[in-house]
């Protein structure tokens, strides 16, 4: 049994339709916002009922069509947990598996395009998303990707499946359709035969010109595409203080800035709460207690004149938002465009009484990683 594969030539994209074939419940992976109209008529076509949108991560790209697939079929949304894609209904964890009938899809984490991505294996076939293209694979300089990652992703994780599986990619740009883990294992031109250096090195020598869309397309994705949610305003925009820093941001959209290379994240918690509970990665950590001679301090002037240099914005964070602003309040005598980060890395628990839900940075479905 074979995927439906569909193409996006704007991006040159690929959506793929999966499906029980005696129940009809179907599930789409990727599929693109300007494409809903065909993705609709082929689950028509095909008498579907569409059960999952699934997102191998949050494209730079063009915009994923989910939320609004999700309000038009009644379908679940799916994403990878580490994409900060807040408005997926499931956060999806490696080897978890979604059910469409009879049939089954499994998560495979394979970080490297970005910190989040998954490949998901159905069947004999697996879908790559950016991380293994034909002859090729995405690339790593943003959304906190990592070529070193990456280069473990392809060798051990999906170099792992059965030679026969059959691959199919997130994009191609030269009209092919779809490839096999032997054929790749033996010849992409990016993997086969290097070392992990000589992958690393190849990687950053890429130079290639950012997607055109990013600034767009990034920030509606972390909202599966819809825009307004219940906290919209306060998701995506800065809200202004009394004074003496910035503003204060929702952790989406701390979250947002980093991954568009405009803010430097700074985790102002103890080495020992950071390693108890967990840490953001690519954040700078600068204890609030080494604050007061921070000027002095070497990873604060890192910090610093990384942000100073890009002319980024700097983001605090705490466990649960009070140091944050005391930080956010010193960095600004420093001269820098601070930013606190409400509710912290735990959320607060006033914030838990009053919604229901506890806020912070790990209860939204940001990227976090414990060691
Ligand atoms: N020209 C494309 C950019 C394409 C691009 O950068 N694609 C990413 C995937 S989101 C990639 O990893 N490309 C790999 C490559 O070009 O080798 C655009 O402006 O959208
Ligand atoms: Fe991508």
């Amino acid at each position: 049994m074979k995927p439906i594969q569909l193409f996006d030539p704007a991006s040159s994209t690929f959506t793929y339709v999966l499906f029980d074939q005696s129940t009809r419940d179907a599930l789409i992976i990727d599929p693109v916002d300007d494409q809903i109209e065909r993705d609709l008529a082929t689950l028509r076509e095909y008498g579907l009922k569409l059960v999952w949108t699934v997102e191998t991560h949050a494209h730079a790209d063009h915009i994923t069509s989910a939320g609004k697939l999700a309000e038009l079929t009644g379908a679940k949304t799916a994403a990878p947990f580490g994409c900060g894609i807040g408005t997926a209904g499931v956060q999806l964890q490696h080897a978890d598996t979604l059910s469409f009938g009879g049939e089954s899809l499994r998560a495979l984490h394979t970080p490297g395009h970005t910190a989040g991505s998954m490949s998901f294996v159905w069947r004999e076939h697996v879908f790559t998303g950016d991380t293994l293209l034909i002859n090729g694979c995405g690339r790593t300089d943003f959304q906190s990707g990592s070529a070193a990652d990456l280069y473990r992703s392809l060798t051990q994780v999906l170099f792992a499946l059965p030679d026969a599986t059959t691959v199919w990619p997130g994009h191609d740009y030269q009209g092919r359709s779809h490839s096999t883990i032997g054929q790749e294992k033996a010849t992409n031109a990016r993997v086969a035969g290097k070392s992990e250096a000589d992958f690393v090195a190849l990687m950053d020598a890429l130079e290639l010109p950012k997607p055109r869309r990013i600034d767009e397309a990034v920030p509606a994705n972390l909202t599966s595409g819809i825009r307004h949610d219940a906290d919209g305003a306060l998701l995506m925009q800065p809200r202004a203080t009394q004074g003496g820093y910035a503003g204060d941001v929702s952790p989406q959209l701390a979250w947002q800035w980093m991954q568009a290379g405009q803010a430097v994240l700074v985790d102002v918690r103890t080495d020992a709460e950071r390693e108890w509970v967990g840490f953001v990665p690519g954040a700078v950590p600068v204890a609030w207690k080494q604050w007061p001679g921070m000027a002095m301090n070497p990873q604060f002037d890192d910090a610093v004149r990384q942000a100073a240099a890009g002319g980024n914005k700097l983001v605090l964070l705490c466990r649960s938002g009070v140091r944050s602003i005391a930080a956010a309040k010193r960095a600004t005598e420093l001269g820098l465009e601070a930013y606190n980060i409400l509710e912290g890395f735990e959320g607060d628990p006033d914030a838990q009484a009053h919604r229901g839900r506890r806020g912070g940075w790990r209860h939204h479905g940001l990227p976090w990683r414990q060691n």
